[in-house]
């Protein structure tokens, strides 16, 4: 029997969910990516703390498996828009809304719209040995899976533009100096460092979290006057979780916190 596309673990309150199709760098199909979307909302569903995001083998995910929709191009070519709003875009949607913070753990190379997966995680965490490609021009397509929203916004326009236009690899320590990623370690240290990164994630507010992403959402795509409207609201929900009550009790006892994610 061959091997799941996506497969998950949850322990001590990481949900592992590895992109499993190691002979094609993790290539997606739509019942790859449908899985994909069933298994972050399990998580949540399950009342997990994080999710860890990583990919099988040698890369992350090589985005679209081109070999997949090749004879579609003899019939008039594949149907773009079904293929991304019926089974990327949930995924993205996911990832961008579940209640849980997501780590993406970037072991090789990410192109197309596997690169568009890891920016669309809260954090990402890269061996030495990952690339990012963003591809899509390379094969006479504009960006998706969210990556013109995303791109631009971590390493600003002019640079976006560039990579976008461009298409080459970035290398992990380009990716770090232009805030693509948040930390790079050699390759054989990734599980440790990245499963590290999210168990302290999951023992930390992770309500607190979701809501810096929506604030951050926000942010960059309003007025400074209405984010303080905004800011002002999403405070109010952060200051109603146990997390910030017991957090400020604990400061006051001089004690460590301890977060439950409520
Ligand atoms: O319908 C739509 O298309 C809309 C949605 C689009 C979203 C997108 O993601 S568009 C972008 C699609 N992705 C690409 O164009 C990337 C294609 N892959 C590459 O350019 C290279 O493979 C990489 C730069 C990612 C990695 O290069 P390298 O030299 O490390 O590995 P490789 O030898 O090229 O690949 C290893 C195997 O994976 C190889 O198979 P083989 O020869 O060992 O049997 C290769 O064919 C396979 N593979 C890599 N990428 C894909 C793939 N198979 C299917 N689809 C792929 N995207």
């Amino acid at each position: 029997m061959s091997e799941p596309p996506i497969l998950y673990e949850a322990r001590d309150g990481v949900a592992t969910v590895t992109l499993n199709r190691p002979e094609v760098l993790n290539a997606f199909t739509p019942e790859m990516l449908d899985l994909l979307h069933e298994t972050i909302h399990r998580a949540a569903e399950e009342g997990q703390r994080a999710i860890l995001l990583t990919g099988a083998g040698r890369g992350f995910s090589a985005g679209q498996d081109l070999a997949s929709i090749k004879d579609q191009y003899a019939e008039g070519g594949p149907d773009f828009v079904s293929l991304l709003r019926e089974h990327f875009h949930p995924v993205l949607r996911a990832l961008r809304m579940v209640e849980l913070p997501v780590i993406a753990a970037v072991n090789g190379v990410a192109a197309g719209a596997g690169m568009s997966v890891a920016l669309a995680c809260d954090v990402r965490i890269a061996s030495a040995n990952a690339r990012f490609a963003t591809a899509f021009t390379k094969i006479g397509l504009v960006p998706d899976a969210g990556m013109a929203h995303t791109l631009p916004r971590l390493v600003a326009y002019g640079r976006a533009g560039w990579m976008l236009m461009q298409g080459e690899p970035v290398d992990a320590a380009t990716a770090l100096s232009i805030g693509l990623v948040s930390r790079v370690v050699e390759g054989d240290a990734l599980a440790a460092e990245a499963w590290a990164l999210a168990q302290q994630m999951a023992a930390g507010p992770t309500r607190a979290y979701v809501l810096t992403r929506q604030l951050l959402d926000s942010a960059v795509s309003t007025s400074f006057d209405h984010l303080l409207d905004i800011e002002a609201e999403v405070q109010a929900a952060a200051g109603a979780t146990e997390d910030h009550r017991a957090a400020v009790a604990a400061f006051l006892a001089k004690q460590p916190p301890t977060f439950r994610g409520r």
